[in-house]
């Protein structure tokens, strides 16, 4: 590599380049760059690429083709890569004269960084890197920020006009580093502000007196959830991709719904709006929050801790649960809370775990918290990588479930490597607990019979020391809650990674 300003990162798996890169991508502000290994190294990339698509994750994505002399005989490890791209990917660029590759890769990173933001893919044969070309080095373009929305001022009046108004804060909101403006309008409205379901960035301060939690990933819940309020600003968010089915729409037909978005695809896509509005999030909000100000009266309303108890409520249940090995699990998130720096960026791919560790760790920090909303597992180990390796000043935890660090695990080869200082943190229960619960809800006899099908691991624990040995990780296991919360906070300053493999109790089985 001649460019002294790339560096050029190994991994041994595609699984864990794409997710690597997708937290590089997310801590720099900047798109990634991935280069594949033909047709089978696409398709083992390819779900690093649709969780990217989802999250918004600018990244431009190399496969090499197989040489095009013999194409037509379907050599081995060719396919149609542009093909297996396409679904998982914004756009595709399927290159095929070296002089065209400087446009292609400046329209790719155009692409990617336009929102909404995501993965841009190009197959290049192999033989076109043989061609000789003339071909300048691309300069870069300069392009000014998006600008606010129009029409703020009829949002501010349908805003300001509300009785008991709720905002929907989306992961824009972080990506676009508008926290505080949307705080400042939430401020003035004295309006509920709900994270939007499964949110992967932190889009309001978890513990401010009007967060009142995240909705839940179901069309039924939410509208339960959002019932009562008569408008709605839904902000920044894809809105709302539930995971299980249930007939009806997200928000009641009795809300008046402004929504604004960068993305302007967003408003109005999934219900009718009042109000849709597209611009860049961050100067959007700006503008629009003294608007409203000038229209809200402070005395209309108090901005009253009303959701307190449900934070104080978790820490004292995960507190009255501290006990010997195997941990219960609300009580080793709390733990692991414990020993957190301030300073902290959480990678979470712990499903059960995930949900308990947010109840008790208190999201405050804008820019704190990595997850992918594309639910494709497998993400956690390379993200976490990638985004120490995009802001090494920051110490990076992986909160893992067992079953998700499968999907990675090879990610912990590039961890050993480059001797990154991440703790990775395994929430072990033996278990794909997620799934059983599913079961249970959904009215099976499993637990009755005392078996569920396919969703242990093993039948005794599997040894996450022994993986992170395999690789060359140190690893620790440990016996007490207080030994955890020490080896979490030793460890963010050690300097080097470290496995944590947690045992926490499962499923009740009989
Ligand atoms: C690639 C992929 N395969 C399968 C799934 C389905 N899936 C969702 S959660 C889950 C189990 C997660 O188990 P674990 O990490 O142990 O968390 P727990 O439920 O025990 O908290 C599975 C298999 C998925 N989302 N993505
Ligand atoms: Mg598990």
């Amino acid at each position: 590599m001649d460019a002294d300003d790339l560096e050029y990162v190994l991994g041994v798996h595609e699984g864990s380049v794409v997710a690597m890169a997708d937290g590089y991508a997310r801590a720099t502000g900047r798109p990634a760059f991935v280069s594949l290994h033909v047709a089978a190294g696409l398709a083992n990339g390819i779900i690093g690429l649709l969780n990217a698509s989802r999250s918004r994750t600018p990244m431009v994505v190399t496969a090499g083709q197989q040489d095009r002399r013999h194409l037509l005989q379907d050599p081995m490890l060719s396919g149609d890569l542009v093909g297996l791209a396409k679904s998982a990917v914004k756009h595709t660029f399927d290159v095929q004269h070296a002089h065209d590759l400087p446009l292609m890769l400046r329209r790719a990173f155009a692409l990617a960084v336009q929102a909404p933001a995501g993965p841009v893919f190009l197959s290049i044969p192999m033989d076109l890197l043989a061609e000789d070309t003339d071909v300048e080095l691309p300069a870069r373009s300069v392009l000014a920020p998006t600008g606010p929305a129009t029409s703020l001022d009829a949002a501010a009046d349908l805003l300001a006009a509300a009785t008991r108004p709720a905002i929907v804060a989306g992961d824009g909101v972080g990506r676009e580093d508008a926290v505080a403006e949307l705080v400042a309008i939430a401020e003035s409205l004295g309006a509920d502000v709900f994270h939007q379901p499964m949110h992967d960035g932190i889009d309001f301060p978890g513990r401010h007196p009007l967060h009142a939690g995240a909705l839940p990933p179901v069309n039924s819940a939410i509208n339960k959830a959002l019932t009562g309020y008569d408008a709605v600003f839904v902000v920044g968010c894809h809105a709302f991709m539930p995971h299980h089915y249930s007939p009806g729409p997200a928000i009641p037909h009795t809300a008046r719904i402004v929504q604004l978005d960068s993305d302007p695809g967003e408003p109005g896509r999934n219900f009718a709006v009042s109000l849709g509005l597209v611009g860049g999030i961050k100067l959007s909000l700006a503008a629009l929050a003294p608007l409203i100000a000038a229209r809200v009266s402070t005395e209309d309303h108090t901005v009253e801790p009303r959701h307190e108890s449900r934070w104080t409520d978790a820490n004292s249940r995960a507190l009255a649960a501290y006990g010997p090995a195997p941990f219960d699990p609300l009580a080793a998130v709390h733990a692991i809370v414990a020993g957190l720096p301030e300073d902290a960026v959480i990678v979470e791919e712990a499903i059960t775990s995930g949900l308990l560790f947010r109840s008790v760790w208190p999201m405050d920090r804008p820019g704190s918290l990595v997850h992918t909303v594309g639910g494709g597992l497998g993400m956690g180990i390379g993200a976490a990588i990638g985004t120490h390796m995009g802001d090494p000043t920051r110490p990076v935890v992986a909160v893992l479930g067992d079953g998700c660090a499968m999907f990675g695990l090879q990610g912990l080869w590039s961890a050993a490597r480059y001797r990154i200082p991440v703790t990775f943190v395994i929430m072990n229960n033996g278990e794909y607990k997620t799934l059983k619960d599913t079961m249970d809800r959904e009215g099976s006899r499993a637990s009755e019979v005392g078996t569920y099908p396919g969703l242990d691991l093993s039948p005794t624990r599997l040894d996450y020391t022994r993986a992170a040995d395999f690789f060359g990780v140190p690893a620790f296991r440990p016996t007490d809650l207080a030994s955890l919360t020490e080896a979490i906070a030793k460890s963010t300053t050690s300097g080097t990674p470290l496995l944590v493999d947690v045992p926490i109790t499962g499923h009740p089985s009989h």
